[in-house]
């Protein structure tokens, strides 16, 4: 079954794999309790036919099923934090070495990509520019300084796995590393305005030579 869009991200399977854990646990656990609740209501059980009782709950007897469930859940819950954390270590709080930096900056309504030029520093005169249109070589970490001109805008990269809101007054340092060449679409996802549907662009993985010959003529312009 294909719900995700084509992974490309040297991350993405981590955070696929999570969905899946919760949607499982969740699922099974969801079975379980309406089962326990249809079942005495569709059958001719005991519970259905004996007079209800009051039970105070102050002794283990009664309150095993009840302790049973919390330590299920328990479990359940800190199995996904223990995942989810060394996940969000992995994307969040580390930042591997750097092979190319860019700025991707957000504008109602349009996103401006800009690139080191000859130098290979950004923030110079000779920087380069694209709009609505991201190219990054494949198989490299590339971090991005997410920014916006105006409004919150969100840079969203589904085959990346990626999403990061664009603050006015802030520039945020974020990575990806895409693993496929090809094109895949990088859309707002934060509604920002009446042109927000249209704050659409695409990201293209390219091989490092044609990356290199991309940004020549990026340059010339
Ligand atoms: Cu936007």
């Amino acid at each position: 079954m294909k719900i995700f869009p084509e992974n490309a991200s040297s991350y993405g399977a981590e955070i696929d794999f999570i969905f899946w854990l919760i949607t499982a646990v969740v699922a099974v656990g969801s079975v379980v309790v309406i089962f326990l609740i249809l079942y005495p209501l569709l059958t001719r059980s005991k519970y259905r036919t004996s007079e209800q009782r009051y039970l105070k709950g102050n002794n283990f007897k009664q309150m095993k099923l009840i302790y049973l469930g919390i330590a299920i859940l328990a479990i359940a819950d800190f199995s996904f934090l223990f995942k989810e954390g060394s996940t969000w270590k992995k994307i969040e709080e580390t930042l591997p070495q750097e092979d190319l930096h860019v700025a991707v900056v957000g504008r109602q309504w349009m996103w401006e990509f800009v690139y080191p030029g000859p130098d290979g520093k950004l923030y110079t005169v000779d920087d380069v520019k694209s709009v609505n249109q991201l190219y990054v070589p494949v198989n490299v970490v590339v971090h991005m300084d997410i920014q916006s001109y105006d409004v919150i805008h969100s840079v969203f990269i589904p085959n990346a796995r990626f999403k990061q809101d664009a603050l006015p007054g802030r520039s945020i340092k974020r990575w990806i590393k895409l693993i496929k060449t090809g094109s895949f679409p990088l859309t707002c996802a934060e509604i920002c305005g009446i042109g927000h549907a249209n704050m659409k662009a695409t990201i293209t993985v390219q091989t490092p030579e044609e990356f290199q010959k991309t940004l020549a003529k990026l340059y010339k312009k």
